[in-house]
């Protein structure tokens, strides 16, 4: 044994950790220091009980049997892209909105206080006793200084209620336009309906889905490559460090994009004089000569968002292969529309940009820019990713509503505000992926201050989330 190895083993033992015969001889190989190798092995580690550091250990720290055994698989669950039917004119809207309440419908069907479920028509013409129950989407919200009256549709018709009791109200005023509600009404003594209960849909607790092998996801959006204020070099400095010999770095096997990969053109007035690369084709070239940096065994998978071409309006298609034919073609990239759905070794992930958080913050009473996941914590017990109609979030006409939540993920990922975050809500892990773009002057002309340069990752594993800063 060469004195490195001896020093190696030395540091290992006094740590309470052996090594294997096997890496004792193949560190005996290697020209590096043996001693620093067993060190990073060991941190990399997190304190997991182990006792002893075997091949495995060692070909993951080499990343040698990176590829070969990889045995956390990538899947695309639901992409939108091939169901886009793109705009059909007026007529697509009423579809829309009939097929968002039947899938919400089936959703709360799963709740016990559906059993008594009447139509909006039948309950109106009431002809029932004691309680009854209706399901609907929120047309109208007026709050009054004793109750808040709402009023809701179903495809049989339109229904004023009225909210008299003070839990019941906070849960009603919070309500968007256009979400979809459940409630208990009753025939009040002075006329008109009076509401027992509100119900949304929500998540139910689950089993929490983990991999069996500790492997990490990066999560990252908003990056605005051709923007004067992406930043570059923060940005590589992040890149270096996912080539680099950090033993983290070497087990995420996942780097997922929440759009706006570019900035664009324009998107807003006058964000030409903003740009540094002054067409989306530059923009794109740009981002595939940085996206390249990643190592070819990182999957990375992105989505667009509103400063990406393609359709501006929700759902939207991934990026046409027109504007990026490169990125494309690699191999470890797989492009998808906003939202879609991943999963991650059985790990579901939920990828939606989050435009919707706009219409969000300035309609429903404590949401706000610098607490993102609050927001997405509203969308997700809505179980819609867009509910306002009409907002400063464009909505395609289509005649399936595929912004509705049907399948619950275990992480749900947004970004657009630029500001990260991370949070557990019941069994759902939510994280706004923050940016790479400093703060523009429209940002600063109303207040709004990002946390850029801050990659969000997740130990896929054990469920644990942190943040790993390059500004
Ligand atoms: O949006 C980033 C955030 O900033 C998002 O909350 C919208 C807001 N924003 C930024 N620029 C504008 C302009 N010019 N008008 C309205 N709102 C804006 P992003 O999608 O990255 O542009
Ligand atoms: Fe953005
Ligand atoms: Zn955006």
């Amino acid at each position: 044994m060469n004195r490195e190895v001896v020093l190696a083993l030395n540091y290992a033992l006094s740590h309470g950790v052996q090594i294997h015969p096997d890496v004792l001889a193949a560190l005996e190989k290697t020209g590096s220091s043996a001693q620093e190798i067993i060190k990073n092995i060991i941190r990399g580690r997190h304190g997991r009980e182990a006792s002893m550091i075997g091949m495995e250990d060692f070909n993951l720290y080499f990343g040698i049997e990176d590829d070969a055994s990889l045995p956390v698989s990538f899947e695309v669950v639901w992409d939108p892209t091939s169901s886009i039917t793109s705009s059909e004119g007026v007529e697509g809207y009423s579809e829309l909105f009939v097929d968002r309440y039947e899938r919400l419908k089936k959703i709360i069907q799963g709740r016990p206080e559906s059993k008594k479920l009447k139509s909006v028509a039948a309950v109106r013409a009431r002809d029932f006793e004691g309680d009854v129950c209706l399901c609907g989407l929120v047309v109208e919200r007026n709050v009054e200084r004793n109750f808040t009256k709402l009023v809701i549709d179903d495809p049989t018709g339109s229904i004023e209620v009225m909210v008299f009791n003070e839990e019941l109200r906070e849960v009603a005023d919070s309500m968007l336009n256009d979400q979809f509600v459940m409630i208990v009404v009753y025939w009040g003594r002075n006329g008109g309906f009076m509401v027992k209960n509100l119900i949304i849909p929500d998540v139910p607790e689950r089993r929490i889905a983990r991999t069996e092998r500790e492997v990490y996801a990066l999560f990252l959006s908003d990056l605005h490559i051709g923007s004067r204020y992406f930043m570059e070099t923060e940005f590589r400095k992040f890149l270096a460090w996912l080539s680099g010999p950090d033993p983290v770095a070497k087990k995420v096997g996942f780097v997922l994009i929440g759009g706006d990969i570019v900035d664009g053109v324009g998107i807003y007035p006058n964000q030409d004089k903003e740009l540094l690369c002054k067409t989306v084709e530059e923009q794109f070239e740009k981002t595939t000569e940085l996206l390249s940096e990643i190592p070819e065994r990182v999957r990375v998978c992105i989505i667009p968002g509103n400063h990406d071409p393609g359709r501006r309006a929700l759902p939207q298609p991934a990026v046409p292969e027109k504007y990026c034919p490169a990125l494309w073609e690699r191999e470890n990239v797989t492009m998808v529309g906003n939202p879609a759905v991943v999963s991650l070794g059985g790990v579901k992930v939920l990828m939606f940009h989050g435009q919707s958080i706009d219409d969000l913050v300035k309609a429903a009473p404590g949401l706000s820019y610098d607490r993102p996941v609050d927001a997405m914590r509203h969308l997700l017990r809505a179980r819609h990713l867009s509910p306002v109609f009409g907002g400063r979030t464009p909505i395609a006409p289509e005649t399936e509503d595929l912004m509705v939540v049907n399948d619950v993920p275990d992480v749900f990922q947004a970004g657009h505000v630029h500001v990260v975050g991370a949070e557990m809500y019941r069994s759902v892990t939510l994280i706004n992926s923050g940016a790479w773009q400093k703060q523009t002057p429209f940002q600063a002309s109303v207040g709004q201050v990002p946390t850029p340069g801050v990659v969000v990752m997740m130990n896929l594993k054990t469920g644990d989330v942190g943040y790993k800063y390059f500004g």
